[in-house]
Order: structure tokens, then C-alpha cells, then sequence
């Protein structure tokens, strides 16, 4: 199983390093810009099930407030973070979640699992802009888990992008569970829609050039989808387009 999370937040928090830090377990204090990285894998085993947890991390538009449609394509899970040390990065968490709001696919909205992240706590208490009570305060009020990180000294990294991939990978199980339940009625009913669905992802055009084109991403979207379809057809169909195995 593969799922997709993404980082999200102002320029400077430190996402590109929370995503080194996770991946590799490696800080350097001298990142270059970006550019060109889309994501790292960390392959985990959650509840005896195998997972590629691909973290995605912005190539910089997010300095221009541009994170539209393209990044969210997919993603299972966000972790939004600002910077203890910086109160206008924690004020913008207001802006973040309004642009998903905006952004992310109608279907993606209300279910993607998401975790507040205040980095940087390895700074000294001097520097500290944001308390740790704000930062669960706000985190209540979106409904989601705030954990306190430092990707400079991997305080909280590791527990962070587990729980939310534990999160998720529950969340799609489940999903999967009451489809299987309900798949008997909608493989009757659905009969050649269902099927038609199947037979073109197994043999059609997500295995063709195009889909090799597309790449993972299009894959973890739809996977997602096939996922609330049919847990079983699902299962056989999880291997990735680029060869990679769920
Ligand atoms: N002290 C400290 N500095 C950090 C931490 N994470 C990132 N930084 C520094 O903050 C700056 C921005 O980090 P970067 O990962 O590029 O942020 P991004 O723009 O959100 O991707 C860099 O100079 C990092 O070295 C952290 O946990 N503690
Ligand atoms: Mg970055």
C-alpha cells in the first residue's frame, strides 16, 4: 500500500527538513532550495501490512502563497507546520487551512488526516515565539493532533508522521473493510460498471505509456478510489504503475 502525505506552511519552518529528518534521519543546517525533490519514502509496517509512505514537500511556490490543485492530487494526509520561533508562521496556519479548504479535491477535503506540527522547539526558550498551549489550542480547534518537533534534533519527528500514517492506513482499512461488506450488493449492482472499472485498471490505460507517464501520483489517486470500490480487486491491483511494489 502506498499513501501520500503532504508537507504544508510558510517558507522557512523547516518542511524540507522535517522530510530529510523522517526519510533519512539526516539534518543539514545548509539546504539548498528545493527544486527538483517531490517526495521521499519511508516504508513502514503498520497493524503486519507493508507501507510506502511517500511525504511530498513543496518546491518553494509556497513562498507565493501558489499551492493549488496539483499538490493535493492524491495525497492522503497533511502535515501542516509552522515555527515556534516565528509568530507570523503560526498566525499563516489560518491561511493553510483555508487553502485546503479551497484546493483540495471535494472528496479529499473533509477525510484528509491531518497533524499541526510547531518545529524548531530545539531552539532556546529566548527565541520561542508560539507556547505549547497555543499550539494545542489550535490544534483543537481544526480537529487535529498538535505535536512539537525539532527536525535539527529529531524531537518528535519519528511519532508525528507515524501517527498520522497509522491514521491513515487505519482510516483507508476501514474504508475498505465496509466496502468488502457492502461488496457483494455493489458488484451485483454495479455489474459491468464495476468490472469495466477493474479491467481498465488492470490491463488498460493505468499500465499503458500515459499511465507511466503520470507516474505515482495519478496510481495513489487512484488507488484511493479503487480502494472504497473493492477491497479484493484492490489488492490485486496493488502494484504501481512504475513497478514499484505497495
Ligand atoms: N534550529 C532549527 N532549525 C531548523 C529546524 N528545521 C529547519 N531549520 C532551519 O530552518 C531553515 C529553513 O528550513 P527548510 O527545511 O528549508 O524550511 P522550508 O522552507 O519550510 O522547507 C533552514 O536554515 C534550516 O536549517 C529545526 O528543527 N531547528
Ligand atoms: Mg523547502
Amino acid at each position: 500500500m502506498t499513501i501520500r502525505i503532504l508537507l504544508l506552511g510558510d517558507s522557512g519552518v523547516g518542511k524540507t527538513s522535517l522530510m530529510l529528518r523522517y526519510t533519512e534521519d539526516h539534518f543539514s543546517p545548509n539546504l539548498l532550495s528545493t527544486a527538483g525533490v517531490d517526495f521521499k519514502v519511508r516504508h513502514l509496517d503498520i497493524n503486519g501490512r507493508r507501507v510506502r509512505c511517500q511525504i511530498w514537500d513543496t518546491a518553494g511556490q509556497e513562498k507565493f502563497h501558489v499551492i493549488t490543485r496539483a499538490y493535493y492530487r492524491g495525497a492522503h494526509g497533511i502535515a501542516l507546520v509552522y515555527d515556534v520561533a516565528d509568530a507570523d508562521s503560526f498566525k499563516n496556519v489560518n491561511y493553510w487551512v483555508a487553502n485546503i479548504q479551497t484546493h483540495a479535491p471535494a472528496a479529499g477535503r473533509e477525510g484528509i488526516c491531518k497533524v499541526l506540527l510547531g518545529n524548531k522547539v530545539d531552539l532556546p526558550a529566548e527565541h520561542r515565539e508560539v507556547s505549547s498551549a497555543a499550539g494545542n489550542e489550535v490544534g483543537e480547534e481544526f480537529g487535529v493532533r498538535y505535536f512539537e518537533v525539532s527536525a535539527k534534533d529529531g524531537t518528535g519527528v519519528q511519532d508525528a508522521f507515524d501517527t498520522l500514517a497509522r491514521e491513515i492506513v487505519e482510516g483507508l482499512e476501514q474504508e475498505a473493510a465496509a466496502a468488502a461488506g457492502a461488496g457483494g450488493v455493489a458488484a451485483g449492482a454495479g455489474g459491468g460498471g464495476g468490472g469495466g472499472q477493474g479491467g481498465r485498471a488492470q490491463g488498460g490505460p493505468w499500465r499503458g505509456p500515459r499511465a507511466r507517464r503520470r507516474g505515482c501520483r495519478e496510481w495513489a489517486a487512484r488507488s484511493a478510489l479503487l480502494a472504497s470500490a473493492c477491497a479484493q480487486r484492490r489488492r490485486a491491483l496493488d502494484v504501481c504503475v512504475c513497478g514499484a511494489q505497495a
